[in-house]
């Protein structure tokens, strides 16, 4: 099998004169649970600084209203919740009712939480929603075998967009117990491709040469420093190529765009603030400066 090697990154689409907020995606969030309401808040914003037109967060109903405070321009929509996790969707439906309305790309997993109807919701979107979808942290989680937490049990929709966005952590996770973060680290671009392939999905790894494949074409990302080792950094990321799907970006090439931007935005956040100072609140504003200066 022969790899096509994607060098230029790909362009996100200029802005139309004659536009407006529904030309520009509308993108749904699901993310946050208690002690993570920050995550669907910072996903939000990579999506509203990712240029979306439109970015509801969906969450646990108690999360919301912190959510809008830290970011006025972020619709909400509050969730049925137990225990400060979303509820399971069966009783009352709520995931139905979700996914029948029109949103372009949905992002999915960031501060979800382990409970078990979170992790029930998560498995219901990637295999069900009719949708282009990013999923990421516990989404990823949740997909895992539930009996040890190891491998990948479920398979996503067949004719829709699935991009997963695993650190080399979460990848581990998905590849089975047989598989150390070190041996993932030790051929990442072998396991990223296979895995890609074998589930018809666009992976990307992260990391400081973070790597995006669909199985036949390979990224690999030449932006970004140490200061994002930062708790959240990665939620920002998931809601920015969330926007740029909603876009229109194809997914592989969002996905490309997506961490080429990220990164630069992080370059130009540590350069402005230092690299231990920089924090994942940071990366949204600097998403905007990296935009306009793409290096
Ligand atoms: P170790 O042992 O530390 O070396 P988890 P998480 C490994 C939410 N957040 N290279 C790591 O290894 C997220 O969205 C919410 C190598 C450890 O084994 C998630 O929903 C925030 N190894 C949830 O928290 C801010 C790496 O993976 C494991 C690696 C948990 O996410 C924070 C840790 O991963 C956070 O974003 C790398 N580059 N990166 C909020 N403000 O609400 C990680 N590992 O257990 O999946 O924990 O990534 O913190
Ligand atoms: P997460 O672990 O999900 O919070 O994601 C962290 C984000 O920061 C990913 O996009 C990583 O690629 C990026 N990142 C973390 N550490 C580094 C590093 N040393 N060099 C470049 N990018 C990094
Ligand atoms: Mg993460």
């Amino acid at each position: 099998m022969t790899i096509e090697r994607i060098t230029a990154v790909p362009r996100h689409p200029d802005r139309e004169a004659e536009s407006h907020k529904g030309d520009y995606g509308r993108v749904l969030i699901l993310a946050g649970s208690r002690g993570m309401a920050g995550a669907g808040a910072l996903c939000g914003l990579g999506a509203l600084r990712g240029g979306a037109g439109l970015v509801t967060v969906a969450c646990p109903a108690s999360l919301a209203n912190t959510v809008t405070a830290i970011e006025p321009g972020l619709m909400t929509m509050p969730l049925p919740e137990e225990d400060g996790h979303v509820a399971d969707p069966a009783p009352d439906g709520w995931s139905d009712e979700l996914s029948n309305r029109d949103w372009d790309a949905v992002a999915l997993g960031p501060g979800l939480g382990q409970s078990d109807a979170a992790k029930t919701a998560a498995r219901l979107i990637f295999t069900g929603w009719e949708l282009p979808l990013v999923i990421d942290a516990d989404g990823l989680n949740a997909l895992c075998h539930p009996s040890t937490g190891q491998g990948l049990a479920w398979e996503p929709h067949n004719d829709f967009p699935r991009v997963l966005t695993p650190h080399p952590g979460e990848f581990a996770r998905l590849l089975g117990p047989d598989v150390s973060v070190k041996e993932v680290q030790a051929d990442r671009e072998g396991l990223a491709v296979k895995f890609a392939a074998e589930h018809n999905v666009v992976l990307l790894l992260k990391g400081s040469r973070t790597l995006v494949t669909d199985g036949d074409r390979l990224f690999e990302n030449r932006t970004g420093n140490p200061g994002m080792a930062s708790g959240g950094c990665g939620d920002v990321l998931t809601g920015l190529i969330a926007a740029l799907i909603g876009q229109g970006m194809e997914p592989f090439e969002a996905a490309c765009c997506g961490a080429h931007l990220h990164g630069r935005a992080g370059d130009l956040a540590a350069a402005a603030l230092s690299q231990p100072g920089l924090i994942a609140s940071d990366l949204p504003r600097f998403i905007a400066h990296a935009f306009a200066d793409p290096a």
